[in-house]
């Protein structure tokens, strides 16, 4: 354990003083909160409106006229959230929501002999204590969801780690709850794994992940290049791990966990019985028994592998790790590749390596202060998303126009263009890696993965901001060019898009699911096309083709046919389409009107765009909202939030706008809707967490909550205009 820290009962006060906390934006994009000790320090640096904001202390900033209508209360949103733009362009922001990442961080910390500042682990342990569900004490997979083993062990433990006494309420608490669950033999595959990393769950109780399968021939159709990019990037570092049976080494707090986590006598429990021993709380996706038989006979190679193809396994693997780190600056894929990348690297060069540095200072972009503690984020920021999408508004919304919202703009460009990939990467094809020249990723140029709808988002912004006079044209037609070639590498033969590269594997491989949390018989184990992602790639392809009508123009035309048949395809016979990776119905309908628009599908000429607003409005409620509960994505089926919410209002409404939906009277209730909860400042409250992955697991994006009402205010106020002048009968 870290040295012991005693903290407050109540987590409510932050247990450090947040005066002092500073948000750091450097490199294009990269963003770290840092505590100032001195008072020069203090003086030198003040605290701005962005580090305020975050932190959830009073901005102060004044209130507006009130607005009259609806382009009044954009334009009072915008005002509102340019105060929230850093100095390089970009809006930075939290990217909570899981709740498993940051016994992650503290695991993988703690193994690799990495430690915090006592300031990081004060605010952690606060973020951990206002996390925890208040009537049982528990956490579950995601901050909305119900306590399960997987959140309350790995949880429990980081707390430990950090630093809190077995004696504290709320360990106190927790592990009553968890105890009640099963304890940690019944905690599922990824959790077995920490728990193994650490010591305090026996390797034994785990399925196999012999690194071996990454020395199969790559033409086998369940190699492992084949998988999603994700389940792929996770599986390498923990093959390495598991081929070394990492174990970090018996000390007083790993003995004591022994007894903490588990209700049982620890030494007498039978590990190979608990590989598939999973709570119900926590079962998701419910093992195949293609799966569980493949366990057998993997569990029968594991007594009889032989020691040098198991040491050239994993000296492949972890070449593959390093390509990883290298191309990527470090920051890995994601955060639970970080940190299992972190370890192996420590593991085979130590803790006086370059790597162990370099690991170290970034493993600081994924930590976020928020107002209530210290979070692991999903990413390394949200930078190209969040920055795309309010660029679109602003200039969707005429509030362009406007003098006074220009210079924020020329910023936002100079970030698009610095963040733009422009060579492919380091180690390509051998790393297994889709081309990256020209496409945007997620988040910051560094961490360097394609993704489709970032690529389409991305250039979607350059082409909109660059099309007026007072921006400079930093990025040339050449560079825009590239993202489209980049885009047309993309689509798979349905004609649909995936994330970050093509499908690559067959559809069964989704039976070898091993996570029992994510997905269910699909999206996890391999890549799969997604309405979003087809979306934003048909509209970016649209709206260049219009700027420059001669590039690759018969691609991009068979391009957009096979993309909108997958989408006529991907709707659901009630009218709309399901969200993979936003809640739910609301957010991917909005993304398919647009394209279906773009190719001149409408209301009143379209039975797929009518359908669509039939969905809608049969959903819009008595005070004018949408509200659909983050379990619409786990079951892909509407089920109703307990209240309308402000963020997926703005998506309904935006959805019949762009389907061109001819009466007014839905659209007129949302903008009263959305006004009315404006606050005098112009911004909005936060209200239910926006997004989700995998299915199961809900994962923030609070910007949103501005860009998208100041998009659709903005939008609703001249498509209102104008449907009033023209009146439809
Ligand atoms: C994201 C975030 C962004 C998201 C969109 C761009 C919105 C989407 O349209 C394409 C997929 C993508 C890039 C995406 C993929 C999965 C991510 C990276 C995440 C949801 C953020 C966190 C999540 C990642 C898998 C979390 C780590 C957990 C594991 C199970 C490895």
């Amino acid at each position: 354990m870290y040295n012991p820290i005693s903290v407050p009962e109540s987590s409510q006060a932050p247990f450090t003083d947040y005066s002092r906390w500073r948000l750091l934006v450097n490199d294009n994009g990269r963003h770290t909160w840092h505590y100032l000790k001195t008072d020069e320090e203090i003086e030198g640096w003040p605290q701005t409106t962005v580090d305020k904001f975050w932190l959830g202390l009073p901005t102060n900033l004044p209130k507006l006229s009130p607005a009259k209508d609806a382009f009044e209360a954009a334009k009072n949103g915008y005002a509102f959230y340019k105060n929230l733009q850093a100095h390089d362009g970009h809006w930075p922001g939290e990217y909570g929501g899981p709740m498993f990442l940051l016994p992650g961080l503290v695991i993988g910390s703690y193994v690799s002999g990495m430690g915090f500042k006592d300031e990081e682990r004060r605010e952690m342990i606060r973020y951990l204590m206002n996390r925890a569900h208040p009537e049982d004490g528990g956490w579950g997979i995601h901050v909305e969801g119900h306590s399960t083993v997987f959140g309350t062990a790995l949880n429990y433990t980081a707390l430990r780690i950090l630093g809190v006494s077995a004696d504290h309420p709320i360990c106190i608490k927790a592990r009553g709850t968890l105890h009640k669950l099963g304890g940690a033999c019944a905690i599922p595959s990824w959790g077995k794994f920490w728990l193994s990393i650490l010591n305090v769950y026996d390797w034994a109780g785990n399925n196999p992940v012999p690194p071996e399968l990454f020395l199969l021939p790559t033409q086998l159709p369940f190699h492992p290049h084949r998988w999603w990019i994700h389940t792929r990037n996770v599986y390498i570092p923990m093959s390495y791990l598991y081929g070394v049976r990492f174990s970090a080494p018996e000390n007083d707090l790993v003995l004591s966990l022994r007894e903490e986590l588990y209700p049982q006598n620890f030494y007498s429990i039978d590990w190979p019985a608990q590989r598939n021993n999973v709570s119900e709380a926590d079962l998701y996706a419910p093992h195949s028994t293609l799966f569980d038989t493949l366990n057998i006979a993997l569990s029968c190679y594991e007594l009889c592998s032989l020691p040098p193809l198991r040491q050239a396994a994993v000296l492949k693997v972890y070449d593959l790790i390093v390509m990883e780190d290298e191309n990527t600056g470090y920051q890995t894929l994601g955060p639970v590749s970080k940190m299992f990348n972190l370890i192996a690297r420590v593991h085979h060069e130590g803790r006086e390596s370059e790597a162990f540095r370099l690991h170290a200072e970034k493993r600081a972009d994924f930590m976020w202060l928020g107002a209530e503690g210290m979070m692991m984020c999903g990413t390394n920021g949200s930078q190209l998303w969040d920055l795309a999408f309010i660029s679109q508004a602003v200039v969707e919304t005429e509030l362009v126009e406007l003098e006074e919202n220009r210079p924020e703009l020329i910023k936002a460009l100079d970030w698009l263009e610095k963040g733009q990939m422009v060579e492919n990467p380091k180690h390509f094809e051998k790393a297994f890696r889709h081309r990256t020249k020209g496409a945007w990723g997620f988040s910051t140029k560094e961490q360097g993965y394609t993704v489709s709808d970032c690529t389409g988002e991305g250039l979607k912004s350059v082409i909109y901001l660059q099309s007026f006079e007072f921006v400079p044209k930093l990025v040339s037609e050449e560079r825009m060019c590239w993202a489209v070639d980049t885009m047309l590498s993309l689509q798979n033969p349905n004609g649909g898009f995936a994330s970050y590269e093509l499908v690559r594997g067959p559809q069964w491989l989704e039976w070898l699911n091993p996570a029992e949390v994510f997905g269910k018989y699909c999206d996890i184990m391999i890549e799969f096309c997604y309405p979003e992602c087809t979306t934003s790639v048909i509209t970016a392809l649209s709206i260049f083709r219009k700027h420059v009508p001669t590039y690759r123009s018969k691609d991009i035309e068979t391009t957009i046919r096979q993309a909108i048949g997958y989408l006529h395809k991907a709707q659901k016979p009630e009218g709309g389409w399901v969200g993979s990776w936003g809640i739910c119905f609301t957010y991917a309908t909005m993304f398919a009107t647009e394209s279906l628009a773009l190719v001149g599908e409408n209301y009143s000429n379209s039975s797929h765009s009518k359908r669509a607003c039939e969905f809608l409005t049969s959903k819009q409620r008595e005070d004018g909202g949408w509200g659909e509960s983050y379990k619409s994505c786990e079951q892909a089926t509407w089920i109703e939030h307990k209240n309308s919410q402000v963020v997926q209002t703005c998506w309904a409404a935006m959805a019949l706008m762009y389907a061109g939906y001819p009466y007014p009277e839905p659209l007129e209730k949302a903008v009263k809707l959305v006004m009315d909860r404006q606050r005098p400042d112009g911004s909005w409250a936060q209200e239910a967490i926006e997004g989700v992955f995998n299915k199961n697991c809900a994962i923030a994006y609070p910007n949103f909550k501005f860009s998208f009402p100041i998009w659709m205010l903005g939008k609703a106020h001249w498509y209102l205009k104008k449907l009033r002048e023209q009146p439809t009968n």
